[in-house]
């Protein structure tokens, strides 16, 4: 997946409204019939909408123009034109969609939700509504308004093989810059990647994936604590998650509990993800102390060891993660 598009450009059109109708009524009998023509409809939308079934912007990397339908004209007897049809632009969760200047039209977070990207045009009246007391046959009618046309970006924020999850200081982006050429920010402090940083992570023989630094996660951060929902959101958006517990945790299982029922508080669906739980900063730890860290894992939950720093277990780790994606 590590072909990933997260930058889409497509030339927009919504639809033209119909035109109003300035017929008049013409009945055997009656020698002077009067206005009938009805309203013209209304031009179709160009609609982006949210789908959970896709993760990335790929199916829309060829897709130069989306037009939606021009409205129908008005007819006799007061018919209204039809509507056009809409157009729907599907995309992933995390989608947004910006105009030409770069101003942000709307940001889809929900399966299903609907944004209009632009609006069709208004269908114009019909002749019935100019009727008036000097002029009881109007011979005129409104045309249809016209769509709107024009550039939209749609730029998905990130979409990763492998998302990072782990308190902060853990050493998330540590392990970013150690395998891959992105710069994220490294301190000694919390919270300091605020914004999520991805990284192509170079595999055996050419092969890569595409790894997600993403800001780290507090207890509480599911109701909002923290940068609550704004990463948790990029978490959804990882094929698979690598916890990172540091080595100078003071209970590393207890770590990985809390984590994981942060995930679970905001969306439990994120567990049914494949995972693997990593001990950062090994560094740090003997032989002896690794192996109680080692210890607090059940059997089914068994850690794999490595350092950002020293890249200790980074071919391990790396083999782990390629094989939970392709294995
Ligand atoms: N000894 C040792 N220290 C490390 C290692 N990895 C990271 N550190 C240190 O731990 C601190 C935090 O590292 P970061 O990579 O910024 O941690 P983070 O998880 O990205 O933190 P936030 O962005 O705040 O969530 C820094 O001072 C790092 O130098 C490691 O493998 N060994
Ligand atoms: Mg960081």
């Amino acid at each position: 997946m590590s072909n990933f598009v997260d930058y889409v450009k497509i030339h927009c059109k919504s639809g033209h409204g119909g035109a109003g109708s300035a017929h008049l009524r013409r009945e055997k009998y009656i020698p002077k019939g009067g206005p009938d023509g009805g309203d013209g409809g209304r031009g179709g939308h160009v609609i982006m909408k949210g789908n959970a079934n896709e993760w990335t912007l790929l199916p829309l990397r060829y897709t130069r123009h989306v037009k939606a339908e021009r409205g129908e004209n008005g007819g006799k007897n007061q018919l209204t034109g039809a509507y056009g049809a809409d157009v729907y632009i599907e995309v992933p969760i995390g989608t947004i969609a910006k105009n030409e200047e770069g101003e942000i039209i709307g940001e889809i977070l929900e399966d299903g939700q609907e944004i209009i990207l632009m609006e069709g045009g208004m269908g114009g009246k019909g002749n019935e509504h100019f009727k008036s007391s000097t002029n009881q046959t109007p011979r005129f009618a409104q045309p249809g308004m016209d769509g709107q046309e024009g550039y939209v970006v749609f730029e998905l924020k990130i979409l990763a093989d492998v998302g990072l999850v782990g308190f902060p200081n853990a050493g998330k982006s540590t392990l970013l810059a150690s395998v891959s050429a992105a710069k994220p920010k490294i301190a000694n402090y919390a919270f300091t990647t605020l914004t999520p940083n991805l990284g192509i992570v170079d595999y055996r023989n050419y092969k890569s994936f595409v790894m997600a630094d993403i800001p780290g996660i507090i207890e509480g951060a599911a109701e909002g604590k923290g940068l609550g929902h704004r990463f948790l959101r990029h978490i959804e958006r990882n094929s698979i998650l690598l916890f990172l517990i540091p080595a100078d945790s003071e209970s590393h299982f207890q770590e990985f509990k809390i984590l994981e029922n942060e995930l679970k508080e905001y969306n439990p669906e994120l567990l049914d993800k494949d995972f693997i739980i990593s001990i950062s900063k090994s560094d740090l730890l003997d032989e002896e102390l690794r192996k109680e860290v080692a210890a607090e894992f059940p059997e089914n939950r068994k850690p794999l060891f490595f350092s950002g720093v020293t890249s200790e277990g980074l071919m391990e780790l790396k083999d782990a993660i390629w094989k939970k994606l392709h294995g």
